[in-house]
């Protein structure tokens, strides 16, 4: 077995409905499979009202809190789980900062987008958040990425 550090790592990635829309799926894949991360979870679907609001529970008091939960529900999402070394801190990089306009070429938000009400994609903000974005999305029972656990690409 080879020793890798922080190779379990997961964050949670979702194309939001504007992605979804504007068909950028594949796109967003595309690179997190380019880069060498490994998709451990996958599905498409149209969250409630009240699982956003969970999802988003840190942002309650903000104005634009009823803004974006009507944004996310305006159509299905593609909820991901993704897994590798510092998957966290370098999907966050790749997706780019969360106002487009801030975000550099080359990353998803700076090639795609310009709206902050729009950006197309989330991206877990720490380790812990990852572990818990992840089991809100893809349940109690981890089932949906234990079994893909044992990475394939580097042992
Ligand atoms: P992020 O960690 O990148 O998801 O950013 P936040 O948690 O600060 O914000 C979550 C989402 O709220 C953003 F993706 C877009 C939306 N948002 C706005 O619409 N307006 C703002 O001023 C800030 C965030």
């Amino acid at each position: 077995e080879v020793k890798m550090s922080g190779q379990k790592e997961v964050t949670f990635i979702m194309v939001k409905p504007d992605g979804v829309q504007r068909g950028l799926v594949g796109e967003i894949i595309k690179r997190f499979e380019s880069r060498g991360f490994q998709l451990v979870g996958c599905k498409m679907m149209s969250p409630s009202k009240e699982h956003l609001e969970k999802h988003y529970a840190d942002l309650k008091s903000k104005s634009f809190f009823p803004g974006l939960i009507k944004y996310m529900s305006s159509g299905p999402v593609v909820a991901m789980a993704w897994q590798g070394k510092s998957v966290v801190k370098t999907g966050r990089a790749m997706l780019g900062a969360t106002n487009p306009l801030e975000s550099n070429p080359g990353t998803i938000r700076g090639d795609f987008c310009i709206d902050i009400g729009r950006n197309i994609c989330h991206g877990s903000d720490s380790v812990e958040s990852g572990k818990h974005e992840v089991e809100l999305w893809f349940g109690e029972k981890t089932e949906d990425y234990s079994l893909c656990t044992e990475s394939m690409i580097y042992e």
